[in-house]
């Protein structure tokens, strides 16, 4: 991509609006354009970061059987009515009439929509396990939207959700999901914290919210120290890790000694729920069992804000200059900055270096645009592409572009031939 021909508005004042990091970066860097309270719309650069995440959940989703389907965003009040829970969701749920004066609404969740969908398919003990999963839009008219997309209104979900044919089956999909969960966020260079949770308005028998720690985090968690260096712990040691949320934390009865007890904040990424047979009873959804009767499938639900992690990736990477994307999930790569654009020997080295990088299938953004080096500069760096490549008059002179760590900011020097040598290898 050229930034020349990119829509890319980027900008050096801190919005007022935004109280957080990740909320001002998102808005500076173009990311995403606000429409209305905790209503958003995504910008190509915002965009392809979501859709990367989206990727890498679909993908992780897909490597444990889950099949993705996608759900419609408008739902029938009855079937919220059949499972008793459209009174008990309150003012969250956007609701609305359509000119046949019949009760819609906007799906702030689908356990009830997917527990429709399978009973007009499955039919047989014989076609369970079902796991199913969608990245769709969520409304919930949240009292308090804030922190950008990280408390939204309109938001995009990963919701899947499954049906087993008793207990068993179901805690074992559970688990399934939960490591799924943690090789997830952890590809995003991310490190989850499994808490143990209420399940609130989903309800239900057992879960788990995912967090990832960052001070601008609206829950407060305890946890053991082993969460302050994982790369240095067992997976085991790190499953039987304590962690809880300030409501779960009583001193009395907290396993961790105090001086391994840990308090900090955290963001919560994902929340996985085991309910049982809450929507299929109540909503009259059964399978034929082995025997002939009747079986109602035990459910589990699981989520993964995927808009809010774009907020929560860079909550937890970025610096005084900007975002620090994390590789798996920046929106490009690498940027080229051609620091003179009027200099015929930076634009041909700046415009090759661009065609093999793209040729040979990298993501790359070249900053070809009639700006100052200094304001490009600062550009690219608020940005945050993993890589940088610095093409400039005088080191050209000596035949060198400079590769520049976003991460690390340490610069090395290459011929240009080199240096495309060395992204074919990586
Ligand atoms: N049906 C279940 C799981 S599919 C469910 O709705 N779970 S949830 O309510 O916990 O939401 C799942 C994830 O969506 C949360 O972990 C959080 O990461 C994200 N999320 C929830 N509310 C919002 C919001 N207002 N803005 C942005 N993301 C949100």
């Amino acid at each position: 991509m050229r930034w020349s021909s990119y829509f890319l508005p980027t900008s050096k004042e801190v919005p007022a609006e935004a109280s957080i990091a990740s909320h001002q970066l998102m808005l500076r860097a173009g990311l995403v354009a606000p429409t209305a309270a905790g209503i958003y719309s995504w910008l190509p650069f915002g965009l392809r970061a979501l859709l990367k995440i989206s990727n890498i959940v679909s993908e992780e989703q897909e490597a444990i059987g889950a099949n993705q389907v996608l759900m419609s965003t408008v739902q029938p009040a009855d079937l919220w009515i059949a499972s008793g829970r459209y009174d008990a969701y309150g003012e969250e749920m956007l609701r609305f009439k359509d000119r046949h004066e019949h009760e819609l609404l906007y799906g702030p969740t689908n356990e009830e929509q997917i527990a429709d969908i399978f009973r007009r398919f499955v039919k047989s003990y014989k076609q369970l396990p079902q796991n199913l999963f969608q990245i769709q839009w969520k409304f919930r008219d949240e009292i308090r939207p804030r922190f950008g997309v990280m408390r939204g209104r309109e938001f995009l979900m990963k919701d899947g959700y499954s049906f087993d044919l008793n207990r068993a089956g179901a805690e074992k999909t559970y688990w399934e999901v939960f490591n799924a969960y943690i090789r997830t966020f952890r590809r995003m260079g991310l490190t989850p914290i499994p808490v143990r949770a209420d399940s609130g308005a989903i309800g239900g028998n057992m879960s788990h919210e995912f967090q990832i720690l960052a001070p601008a985090g609206e829950s407060l968690l305890y946890y053991d120290a082993v969460w302050d260096d994982p790369a240095n712990a067992s997976d085991e040691d790190l499953s039987a890790a304590y962690a809880v949320a300030e409501e779960k934390h009583d001193p009395s009865s907290c396993p961790v000694p105090p001086e391994r007890l840990r308090q900090s904040r955290g963001i919560e990424v994902g929340h996985v729920f085991y309910f049982g047979d809450k929507y299929t009873k109540s909503m009259g959804v059964s399978v034929m069992g082995q025997d002939g009767s009747p079986i109602y499938p035990e459910m589990g639900s699981y989520g993964i804000g995927i808009s809010r992690l774009v907020g929560a990736i860079i909550e937890a990477s970025h610096d005084e200059k900007g975002i620090i994307w994390p590789e798996p999930v920046a929106p490009f790569y690498v940027g080229i900055v051609n620091l003179q654009e009027e200099d015929a020997r930076c634009t041909e080295v700046s415009a090759t270096l661009y065609k093999s990088l793209h040729d040979m299938g990298v993501d790359v953004l070249y900053d070809d645009r009639l700006e100052r080096a200094g304001e490009k500069l600062a550009d690219m760096d608020l940005i945050g592409l993993p890589w940088q490549i610095l093409v400039g008059p005088q080191k050209l002179q000596e035949g060198i572009v400079e590769l520049k760590n976003r991460r690390t900011g340490h610069v090395q020097p290459y011929t240009p031939e080199n240096l495309v040598h060395l992204f074919q290898k990586s």
